[in-house]
């Protein structure tokens, strides 16, 4: 008997598809529209440590000096420091943030302070 003869025939396979390139419209320039992919930049918090030796109205003065805060809110920010034993005195890109970490050690230094600040990554 011959099994091949009781076969259904194979369905016919599709032909492929004849693609053709779209014809040149005269050598115009055209710009593809892509999602955004660059990230925002690192941020980096201004950390201010507590001492017990650091004069206050010294702190208050470096906040307002180098971080920009009128006198209340730079008080507030002491305050918190003098309290908790660390505060966030501002945030910016790395390179600002530890500009502001020398700026701090510095005028420290200069005025005989053990005031300490350091940089570090938000999140
Ligand atoms: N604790 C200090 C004092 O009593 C004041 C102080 C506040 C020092 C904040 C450092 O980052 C500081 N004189």
């Amino acid at each position: 008997m011959n099994l091949m003869a009781t076969q259904p025939p194979e369905p016919p396979v599709p032909a492929p598809p004849v693609v053709r390139p779209k014809s040149d419209d005269g050598g115009s320039v055209v710009l593809e529209r892509r999602t955004q992919r660059t990230k925002p930049p690192q941020m980096y918090q201004v950390v201010m440590l507590n001492d017990d030796y650091t004069p206050m109205e010294f702190v208050v003065v470096v906040i307002q000096e180098f971080f920009h805060k009128d006198r209340e809110t730079a008080t507030q920010i002491m305050l918190k420091i003098h309290l908790d034993g660390k505060g966030i005195c501002g945030v910016y890109p790395r390179d600002i943030a530890n500009t502001k970490v020398e700026q701090v050690q510095e005028a420290a230094r200069q005025a005989g302070h053990p005031l300490q600040c350091l940089s570090e990554p938000v999140e």
